[in-house]
């Protein structure tokens, strides 16, 4: 597919943003075609976990901007309807966790779009810049409510407002991310990740995903609530009953994501 690579091996889909040249800047076809990609990962059930890459030295550039459907003047919020947020919607409805495996920049909403994934392991020299403000945007694709919550307000208004590159360890050191690896470890450390969240209970990280989502805009209370009932339904899968029962005889569990 061009632009967009999409494998799968056991449990792990990986998805790989193929435009190298253009350091991966996408645009609503790419989009389009990620977004199509986890919703497919949402039913099947093989599939247990998907790492997020670019192809090449960086991981996205954000929006293509030589694209004419953004040229000024144009109706920037049809192709974010359209393209950016059906695409944001599916990474945080996907009931399954999402590695994003930043390799080298990642830029505009191709930063926000490593921020919307659940576990972010970046490269010690990738870096992450909110670079909407250099021309004159602010940030999309989720940036404004993900950005405070991730960085805190008053690095997160910095980041937003002055655009200004930071770091894989600036970022990891203000507990906006996982995990910051060694360029050279980078591939052994998504690996080790992703092998490991596909063996997990499925069903149960799909749960502390939504709960996490919901808690957002709901209160204490509601969460208290929200808790109840998510681990009512857990309570009744076949993950739960091996995890007890492996407890119980103090073996590894084997979980199959039902
Ligand atoms: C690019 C791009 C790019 C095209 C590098 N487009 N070619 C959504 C929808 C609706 C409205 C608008 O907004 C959005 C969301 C957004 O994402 S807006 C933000 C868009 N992204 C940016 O503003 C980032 C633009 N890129 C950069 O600032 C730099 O390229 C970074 C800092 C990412 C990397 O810098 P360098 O490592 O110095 O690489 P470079 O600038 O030399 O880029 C390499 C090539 O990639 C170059 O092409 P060339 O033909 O000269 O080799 C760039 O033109 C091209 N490229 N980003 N977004």
């Amino acid at each position: 597919m061009s632009g967009l690579l999409v494998s799968r091996e056991g449990g792990i889909m990986r998805i790989t943003l193929d435009r190298p040249e253009k350091l991966n800047a996408i645009d609503g076809e790419i989009a389009h075609k990620a977004r199509i990609a986890f919703e497919e990962a949402a039913i099947v059930h093989d599939v247990r976990v998907v790492v997020l890459t670019g192809s090449g030295r960086a991981f996205c550039a954000g929006q293509d901007l030589a694209d004419p459907a953004v040229a000024p003047g144009s109706d920037l919020g049809l192709t974010i309807e359209h393209f950016y947020n059906p695409l944001i919607r599916a990474m945080r409805a996907l009931p399954k966790p999402i590695v994003a495996r930043v390799n080298g920049v990642a830029a505009g909403a191709g930063a926000n779009l490593a921020f919307a994934a659940d576990m972010v392991v970046a490269a010690r020299s990738a870096s992450f810049i909110e670079s909407f403000s250099r021309i004159g945007l602010l940030p999309d694709s989720g940036g404004t409510w993900m950005l405070p919550r991730l960085f805190g307000h008053a690095r997160a208004i910095g980041l937003a407002m002055l655009g200004e590159r930071i770091s894989a360890e600036q970022a990891h050191a203000w507990g906006a991310i996982w995990q910051v690896v060694d360029d050279s470890d980078l591939d052994s450390a998504c690996d080790t990740l992703a092998e490991t969240l596909a063996q997990a209970p499925t069903r149960a990280l799909g749960a502390i995903k939504a709960a996490f989502e919901a808690t957002a805009t709901s209160s204490f209370d509601a969460a208290l609530d929200r808790e109840r009932e998510l681990q009512r339904l857990l309570g009744m899968t076949r993950d739960y009953r091996e995890g007890i029962e492996a407890f119980a005889v103090k073996r590894k569990p084997e979980f199959e994501g039902r």
